[in-house]
């Protein structure tokens, strides 16, 4: 089915800041849309997103040079081709911006389209996204936010994400049930305690902390007050987004609370003593990007009882995955579209992550869209988890919704692991 046009236009994120919207149609009237959401804690490996940085317009985040790519070049180099062959128009989008990263024309501008002809192509076949992306029927085991800090939360906290992850559930519909119900009793703490300043960039609460491990005292009191054990119905996730307490210099890593600085063996040290302490069954980038033998350290310590999930560094690149994959740096990678700029890339990193033996969980990011995409990507993927923020604020509601109408639209092909998709890499998990 050959594309008959491409077009592309700014919409905002969840942040309010401005990105990509393309839309392609086909021969036949189908039309496709991509929406490209925008990282804030950022790795440095990411392909490039092309923002204009003009300070008068937009704050210099206005994207009207990709957009223009997306109508001049790429229009051009699309139209006419088979919107059914999704990895020979990724190819032709990476050629024709001609750069490891994707800076010429800009990742935000090539992953628009290709997001577009997916869709397009779905609806040409009449099928939905999930049919259409692949063969798989497996409902993620989601990640969801209960407390955010980092970036996304002017550095309330060290930590930028404090996660559950609904171990006891059945279903995908179960695992909403529980989230919902540790989410709302750490709200309850926090409006006794008087310290509650309101929602960060994902959708979780944005408190007031005076320690990094008072989160974690919180978060599994909210757990015991929902009614649950931590670590058996539901159980702790974190995203320390390492890379970002950094300090290339001193080759140090710094938290900002506690004004304190550590050496990476005293930094993966603290974090493989939280793994043991609280109820953690995954950790996101403990170690920064540029230093390996953090992440060894942690790999060798405690990599048989927790996913240890690589986001900064693989930026969802096959070619860092496949590195990472040799050294045995992580046993799990994060997986998100723009990280790396192409459907047909994506879906490679999941291959490889899944050839491995490690696991894929695919994510949204902190400045999202009202798409849901990334829900479709996991279950034909057969991805197994899905990370998307908290569990407020539409941009991320819609996604675990989306969950729930595929989980309906599959019926009794649906398959759901729950916790137990674990048991491949983490075999000492009691
Ligand atoms: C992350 C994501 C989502 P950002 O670090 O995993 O939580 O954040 O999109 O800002 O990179
Ligand atoms: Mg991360």
């Amino acid at each position: 089915m050959k594309i008959r046009s491409v077009d592309a236009f700014t919409i905002f994120d969840s942040r309010g800041s401005p990105t990509v919207e393309a839309v392609v149609e086909l021969e036949n009237g189908c039309t496709g849309h991509g929406l490209v959401p925008s990282g804030a804690s950022t790795g440095q490996f990411e392909a490039l997103e092309l923002r204009d940085g003009d300070p008068a317009r937009l704050r210099g985040r206005s994207v009207d040079q990709a957009i223009a790519h997306v109508r001049g070049e790429i229009a051009h180099r699309v139209t006419g081709m088979d919107a059914y062959d999704q990895p020979a128009l990724d190819a032709a989008l990476c050629e024709l911006d001609g750069t490891p990263n994707k800076s010429r024309l800009g990742a935000n501008a090539i992953l628009s389209v290709s997001m577009a002809i997916a869709q397009a192509a779905a609806q040409a076949r009449g099928l939905p996204l999930f049919r259409s992306l692949g063969d798989g029927n497996l409902l993620p085991l989601p990640e969801i936010q209960i407390i955010g800090g980092g970036a996304h939360a002017n550095w309330r906290t060290d930590v930028q994400d404090f996660l559950v992850i609904a171990t006891g559930a059945r279903t995908y519909a179960e695992t909403l049930e529980i989230t919902h119900n540790v989410y709302h009793a750490a709200a309850d703490i926090f409006k006794e305690r008087g310290r509650y300043y309101g929602i960060a960039d994902e959708g979780g609460f944005w408190p007031e902390f005076d320690t990094n491990e008072e989160v974690f005292e919180t978060f599994v009191e909210a757990i015991r007050r929902a009614g649950y054990t931590p670590g058996q119905e539901a159980s702790l996730s974190l995203d320390i987004a390492a890379s970002d307490l950094y300090e290339a210099e001193t080759q140090t890593y710094r938290f900002r609370l506690e004004d304190r600085t550590f050496s990476s063996e005293a930094f993966t040290d603290l974090m493989i003593a939280w793994c043991e302490k609280y109820p953690v069954i995954s950790i996101e980038d403990p170690a920064a990007d540029v230093d390996p033998e953090g992440w060894k350290r942690v790999m060798r310590a405690v990599g048989d009882r927790v996913q240890i999930i690589g986001d900064d560094l693989f930026t969802t690149n096959p070619a860092r995955i496949r590195e990472g994959i040799a050294q045995g740096l992580a046993n799990s990678v994060l997986i998100k579209l723009n990280q790396i700029g192409t459907v047909s890339e994506t879906l490679e990193a999941i291959r490889l992550t899944q050839q491995a033996g490690w696991l894929p969980v695919v994510s949204a990011r902190s400045g999202e869209t009202e798409d849901a995409f990334i829900c479709h990507l996991a279950v034909a993927s057969n991805a197994g988890q899905l990370k998307v923020g908290s569990f407020a604020r539409s941009e991320r509601m819609v996604k675990w919704n989306e969950c729930l109408r595929i989980e309906r639209a599959l019926a009794g092909q649906a398959r759901f692991l729950g916790a137990s998709i674990y048991d491949t890499v983490l075999g000492q998990r009691s």
